[in-house]
This record gives structure tokens, C-alpha cells and sequence, in this order.
């Protein structure tokens, strides 16, 4: 049987250069003939994922919790493909994904909506062999063409974000090398040439990882025996 795929997300804050980097890291891959998948969350071509566009554009209102469920019944929907095109070989590049998922509902405020609530419905989805966080500073990425339109966008929130993203990160690491910080303050071809190598050291790891992992729980929560 051919090895598995790998299963790599990126994510970092708005303008970090996510999608760029994960267009860079696409086409080497495939230069290299690894056969390669590239998704990005949220999907707004479903039925779903225009829910959550016209929510993030500001043309609909929602409860927190309601858009939170909405976000990750996004990935859901297409969870068992990925795991297919993970068994057929396919290395599946991921353009954020749970992490972005918890980080970003918590980030509100809501006093109803911790962290560790927006993991729960996470739990089970298909587990990045390596999550390549691109770390920028707020003020960085405002400088990047600045914030657009959409809800989030805006300094106040995106400090908070990145601060729950690490607090997120030390949780669920659990002392893997799976998390990996990306400084992306640099060139685009400096920050390329780190995630390429990144994602190369992943791929010659895949037999010692062994099968597709699912996301675990939230650190300490009781488990029915
Ligand atoms: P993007 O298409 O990558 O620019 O993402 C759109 C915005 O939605 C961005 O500000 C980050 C936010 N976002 C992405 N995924 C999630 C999620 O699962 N939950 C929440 N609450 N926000 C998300």
C-alpha cells in the first residue's frame, strides 16, 4: 500500500501571508512530485460556509455560539474526505483549521465561551501531523495593506487572537514537535524556504507518527471509562 499523506495546517493571524505561503508550498511539493490537495477553511461555497460568509461580511447577525458550531460543522463536512485523500497519498495543505476555530470564537469575550468550549466540538476531526503557525506582530500585519472590511479585522481583536493562539498552542501541544512557530516577518521566500523544510521533515516522519491521528480532548477533562 502507498504511504499515507500528510496532513499539514497553517494558520496564523489575518494578513500573516497564509494563503501565499500555502500557494508556495503547493507548488513545490508538486514540483518535487508529491501529489498534494490544498484546502481552505471556511469553505464558503457550501451551504454552510455561506452562512458564514454572509456573517463574517456583516450581512447577517448570530449568536456566538451559533456562528462557533456553524465554523465547525464547516470542517466537518468535509472531514471524511480529507481522511480519504490522506489514505490515497495525498499531502492535504490546510489554510487554517481548528485552531483558528477555537481561537477566534474565545477572542470575543463572551463570558459564556471559553477556550476550552469552542475546543469540544473539534474533538474527533482528522489531527495535523504539523501545524505551521506564521507568527506576526498586530502592527505588522496592519501595515501589510492594512485590515480589510470583514468582522475580526481590526488591531484590538487580532491582539487577543494571537494571544489565545499561543495559550491554545501550550495546551494542545502536549510536547510534540507538531506545533511549529514560523517567524513571518521575513521575506516571503525566507518564510517559504522554513515551512518547505518543515514540511519535508513531517513527510519523512510519517512512518513513525503511523496512522492519522483524531484531535484529542481539552487537557484534563474527565473521560467516561
Ligand atoms: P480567512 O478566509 O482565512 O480570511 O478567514 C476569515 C475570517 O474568519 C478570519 O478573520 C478568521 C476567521 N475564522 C476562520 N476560521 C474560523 C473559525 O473556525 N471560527 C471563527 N470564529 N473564526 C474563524
Amino acid at each position: 500500500m502507498a504511504q499515507r499523506g500528510a496532513l499539514v495546517v497553517v494558520e496564523g493571524l489575518d494578513r500573516a501571508g497564509k494563503s501565499s505561503q500555502c500557494e508556495l508550498l503547493r507548488k513545490s511539493l508538486e514540483e518535487s512530485g508529491m501529489p498534494v490537495k490544498y484546502i481552505r477553511f471556511p469553505d464558503r461555497t457550501t451551504a454552510i460556509g455561506k452562512m458564514i460568509d454572509e456573517y463574517l461580511r456583516g450581512q447577517s447577525q448570530l449568536d456566538d455560539h451559533a456562528i462557533h458550531l456553524l465554523f465547525a460543522s464547516n470542517r466537518w463536512e468535509v472531514a471524511r474526505s480529507i481522511e480519504q485523500d490522506i489514505a490515497r497519498g495525498y499531502n492535504v495543505i490546510v489554510d487554517r483549521y481548528s485552531y483558528s476555530g477555537a481561537v477566534y470564537s474565545a477572542a470575543k469575550g463572551n463570558p459564556n465561551l471559553s477556550l476550552e468550549w469552542a475546543w469540544l466540538p473539534e474533538i474527533g476531526l482528522p489531527r495535523p501531523d504539523l501545524c505551521l503557525f506564521l507568527q506576526i506582530s498586530p502592527d505588522e500585519a496592519a501595515k501589510r495593506g492594512g485590515f480589510g472590511g470583514e468582522r475580526y479585522e481590526n488591531q484590538a481583536m487580532q491582539t487577543r487572537v494571537r494571544e489565545l493562539f499561543h495559550a491554545l498552542f501550550k495546551v494542545v501541544r502536549g510536547g510534540h514537535d507538531d506545533v511549529q512557530i514560523i517567524d513571518a516577518g521575513r521575506s516571503l521566500d525566507e518564510v517559504a524556504n522554513d515551512i518547505r523544510d518543515a514540511v519535508r521533515g513531517c513527510i519523512e516522519r510519517l512512518d513513525a507518527i503511523g496512522p492519522l491521528r483524531k484531535l484529542g480532548p481539552w487537557p484534563g477533562s474527565p473521560r467516561a471509562e
